[in-house]
């Protein structure tokens, strides 16, 4: 038994505070940490102080308990159970997981411009060479050589052809410092063994499949070799791989293909140079038995571009839609921003075994198979949509990401927010522009949003980070792009492209911040963009009030608008935004009103003409409170405000219901159409949760209703919005609206609408599912899946009646599908209603399907989302299944990522959802702590339920923190939502 001592210099508020293992085992070690914790802080969150032990891993505390903690002589003393340590932990150089802040960032001491690389991959271990050309920043100067490395086994090391000795570097788990490099220019050669075969975490070098792959974004290449890895080191690559020539017959890097041949004892080898400096997260490496769909592509200053899509070779015939996507989002890139594609060949490889969606890695885009893998019989319009989308993004990269990269983690929202606006604007070109937007507003809503106002809430621009993974957020990627929306919201199109331009023109080749991002932006249009920046320091979610008054004598019509950012963790006070508010008014007859001229600050704008009519402005509130006044205003108007979603905030309005529903009847805005009766519908659905509480019988206002039906059988309106339009707000929604979030009352609410809808218009659904059947082949386009979505938001409709009518129709449709799209809906609908039917369908779809992995997928992630009670059980009898797996994180994703889904099951009363999925996170964690750390992010709102539900989810997460050697990963997000 050691004792873990904090002596703190005073009782109350220790600035400084010695953390150390003392016992009496030969090794004691005390170490100086930086502790902002009070003395009773320290008491009340005893995980800080678990935390600093059990995440140092050297010291190896299986299990420590603090429950005898108590003050003594102003120290705080708590038993700890040690095993003995190995030796290392006694170096001084030991780390403890810390916190990373921009506000510390330094730039290199040393620059690196060329590296080769060597790979010799073998079946037990993998052989890393590395000889990189060194220069420090300063000529002349002294600092040492800090490289990052982790799991890796220094072989060699030397300076210009020489070995260093002992005491010439030193050595630790996560770094290998050079004491004294030479001062000028010089070459550094290293080689490391690592293990891949055992690298469950899929980062660094790993296997997927039998076949090598690689995954360095972030900070990953450090588990492949001792490097300086941090993306402001850019330089150029060559890579040499050696493998087996019959199990890896395919050997690919970055770059050019520039030498390959025979070696002896039936291994091969291929050189690989990349002419573009990048940083190493970029760095791809793949090798193994796979085919290629190969096409081309012209440029549009005539280059011909090698296109290749490897996979296995029997899921070649389903990379058909990703090589229809790469080149239409390579002609895009062309004709939107003028971008060409700078190499002379493009690969892109399918693997299964992928943490995300897919990587950006320079000419070699390395994707998980689900953003790859499509056939009609296989892939549904979702699936479609989501490879169109990432095959652009990725490909995007190339040029907002690649060309111009991060100066430093912080700035990651610079490549993804832009790169998702410009995947955004792609996928808007592609198919219908209004659907798209709703679609992605929703994801900023339904997942953002939550983010924003719960304890994990960071600015677009992160101040600090344990684990950077855990950064790669809606916040950083969806409202990062909202943000970059802005920009061209205020500029338009022809500015937003100028500062595109002048921002290429200027950084190509360079590792820079967001503020280059702006600059350019601002000086390509000689715009005023006051505090514009603080969209990326400000956490939170503005919330914008709007009040309006209409003046008959003076035809002026007012809006009055107030702004308050929430307080977030770290910042309780903020400043007013710059929120852009895109505005028109309607007359009586639905009709936009021409706007002559508006009033504020003291000065008049003119609007619009007879001869260039204005029907919708951009409104620069950039204060706590001001006004704006329309004048020529002939009647009073109906606002359509925030118009397409101008900016990521919420907005209060005055707007009355019988307002709400002439805007969803009439407005030219076609998301403000939709957004009307979404506000309806979660007034709607808040009231009946309130009347649920109170044990009323619900009523459903017969309006709503009317709105609704008007909608559905409106045949001049595009099919896909109508789906949209119809489908109510989700659970999560409006569980955010609430005090006390109130699952079971929300779920039964929505199921209530739902049903008297689907009983409403039984009618009007039926012949929405017979009117847009079609027996022609799958095509992916717009019209197509547009009427698919209608059909099948009508027959989940339907699905939620027990009528014996509709269950043979849904088995109908189920049978008779000929495409994913409308089986996999058949199923959902029958899904809803436990019984035999339900099983005896998944069991036909299971054996159907058995041997394609995704589709599996699909079918575990339907069960485990089911709202149908206790269904934890179910989902613990499949994660014995035997086409599950842990390491997986697809898998995962489908049948935990799916069981979080479901409010019901995962929020149950007793405890039994939490108590699984923390269960899960610490097995997991010890696999793959960034899939786990996204699971356990499922707990991070506990403080939103009633305190049964609070008490039973702080239990698991304080059960998760104490667990033994928890990932870095897992911490922060589990500390952090303990903590708020
Ligand atoms: N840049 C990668 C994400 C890497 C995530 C690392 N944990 C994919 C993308 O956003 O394009
Ligand atoms: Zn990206």
């Amino acid at each position: 038994m050691a004792r873990l001592i904090l002596p703190c210099k005073t009782p109350t508020l220790s600035k400084t505070c010695f953390l150390g293992l003392v016992s009496s085992t030969p090794f004691q070690v005390t170490r100086r940490v930086a502790c902002r914790h009070s003395f009773n802080d320290i008491l009340k969150h005893r995980w800080i102080v678990g935390f600093e032990a059990t995440q140092r891993r050297n010291y190896r505390v299986p299990s420590y308990t603090l429950s005898g903690a108590k003050k003594f002589n102003q120290r705080l003393i708590c038993s700890v159970a040690t095993e003995p340590v190995p030796k290392q932990v006694e170096e001084p150089s030991m780390e403890t997981p810390k916190e990373i802040f921009l506000k510390d960032y330094k730039q290199p001491d040393f620059y690196f411009d060329t590296v080769d690389l060597k790979f010799s991959l073998g079946e037990e271990k993998t052989i890393v060479s590395s000889k990189i050309s060194v220069y420090p920043r300063v000529e002349g100067g002294s600092s040492p050589l800090v490289l990052d490395g982790q799991d890796l086994k220094l072989i060699s090391v030397t300076i210009d052809g020489k070995a260093l000795k002992e005491e010439e570097y030193c050595l630790n788990p996560r770094h290998l410092t050079l004491v004294s490099p030479p001062s000028g220019r010089f070459t550094l050669e290293i080689v490391t063994e690592i293990l891949p075969q055992k690298n469950t975490s899929l980062e660094g070098l790993y296997k997927s499949s039998s076949n090598f792959c690689t995954q360095c974004e972030a900070e990953g290449f450090r588990k492949i070799t001792f490097y300086q890895d941090r993306p402001d080191i850019m330089a150029e690559y060559t890579c040499r791989i050696e493998a087996d020539k019959s199990l890896y017959p395919v050997l690919l890097s970055n770059g050019n293909l520039i030498e390959q041949g025979d070696l002896q004892g039936g291994r091969h080898y291929a050189v690989w140079e990349d002419p573009f400096k990048k940083p190493c997260y970029l760095f791809a490496l793949v090798a193994g038995q796979l085919e290629s769909r190969d096409d081309t592509f012209i440029t549009r200053s005539g280059r011909k571009v090698l296109l290749k899509i490897w996979t296995p070779a029997q899921d070649l015939p389903k990379t058909a839609h990703a090589m229809y996507s790469l080149k239409a989002a390579m002609k895009w890139d062309e004709d939107v921003f003028g971008l060409e594609y700078d190499l002379d060949l493009f690969n892109v490889v399918a693997v299964p075994d992928f943490n995300m969606g897919a990587m950006e890695n320079k000419s070699l885009n390395i994707f998980n198979s689900k953003l790859v893998l499509a056939s009609p019989e296989t892939a549904s319009d979702g699936d479609y949509a989501a490879i169109l989308g990432v095959i652009g993004h990725e490909y995007f990269h190339n040029w907002t990401g690649n060309r111009v990269t991060c100066r430093d983690w912080f700035q990651l929202s610079l490549k993804e927010g832009l790169t998702v606006f410009r995947d955004q604007e792609f996928s808007s070109d592609m198919g219908s522009r209004t659907v798209k937007r709703i679609a992605d507003v929703s994801k900023l809503r339904i997942y953002q949003y939550p983010q924003d106002a719960g304890p994990m809430a960071h600015p677009v621009r992160p101040h600090s980070y344990i684990k950077m993974d855990n950064f790669y957020t809606v916040t950083v990627y969806e409202k990062g792009a909202e943000v970059v929306r802005m920009y061209k919201t205020l500029l338009g199109k022809e500015g937003f492209r100028k500062g595109m331009d002048l921002y290429f023109k200027r950084h190509d080749g360079q590792a820079v911040t967001c503020e280059e991002f702006f600059a350019a932006m601002r000086d390509a249009n000689g715009a005023d963009f006051s505090n514009f920046l603080l969209w990326y320091s400000q956490a939170g979610t503005p919330s914008l009030k709007v009040a309006s008054a209409y003046n008959p004598e003076a035809r002026t019509y007012s809006l009055k608008f107030s702004q308050e950012v929430p307080p977030t963790p770290g910042q309780p006070v903020k400043e007013p935004m710059f929120i852009p508010v895109a505005i028109g008014l309607l007359d009586s007859t639905g009709k936009d009103i021409a706007l002559s001229s508006v009033y504020h600050d003291g000065k008049l704008e003119q609007l619009g003409s007879n001869s260039q009519p204005v029907y919708t402005t951009i409104l620069r509130v950039t204060k706590k409170e001001e006004e704006f006044i329309f004048n020529d205003v002939s009647e009073r108007p109906i606002p359509s405000l925030l118009r397409g979603f101008s900016a990521p905030v919420r907005l209060h309005s005055d707007l009355t219901d019988s307002d709400l529903f002439f805007l969803l009847a009439h407005d030219s805005d076609e998301f403000n159409r939709w957004e009307a009766g979404q506000i309806l519908a979660r007034k709607l659905m808040l009231s009946l949760v309130g009347d649920f509480q109170e044990s009323k019988t619900l009523v459903l206002n017969p309006q709503f209703v009317q709105g609704l039906r008007s909608i559905l059988c409106d045949s001049s309106l595009d099919k896909e919005f109508i789906s949209k339009a119809i489908t109510l707000p989700g659970e999560g929604e409006i569980m955010d609206m609430m005090e006390v979030a109130d699952p079971d009352a929300v779920h039964a609410v929505r199921n209530f609408i739902r049903k008297e809808l689907a009983s409403a218009l039984k009618e009007e659904f039926l012949n929405t599912v017979k009117s847009n059947c079609s027996s022609e082949p799958y095509e992916f386009n717009h019209p197509n899946m547009a009427r698919r979505a209608l059909k099948n938001t009508a027959l989940a409709y339907l699905g939620s009646l027990s009528d014996p009518e509709v269950t043979e129709l849904l088995l109908n449709e189920y049978r008779t599908a000929t495409n994913m799209t409308e089986q996999i809906a058949a199923l959902v609908a029958i899904e809803q209603k436990p019984g035999e039917i339900r099983d005896q369908v998944l069991a036909d779809f299971y054996n159907k399907w058995q041997h394609d992995f995704l589709v599996v997928n699909k079918w575990f992630a339907l069960q485990a989302v089911s709202d149908i009670p206790g269904n934890v059980e179910n989902v613990k009898k499949l994660l014995a299944h035997p086409a599950f797996d842990l390491r997986n994180p697809n898998k995962v994703y489908s049948l935990i990522g799916g069981f979080c889904g479901s409010r019901v099951n995962f929020h149950a009363k007793d405890g039994s959802g939490y108590k699984f999925l923390g269960e899960i996170v610490v097995q997991l964690d010890k696999l793959n702590p960034q899939v786990a750390s996204r699971m356990v992010s499922a707990f991070s709102r506990w403080k939103r339920y009633d305190e049964t539900r609070q008490n039973l989810a702080k239990a698991q997460l304080e059960m998760i923190l104490s667990s033994n050697g928890l990932s870095e990963n897992v911490y922060e997000i589990a500390s952090k939502s303990l903590a708020a």
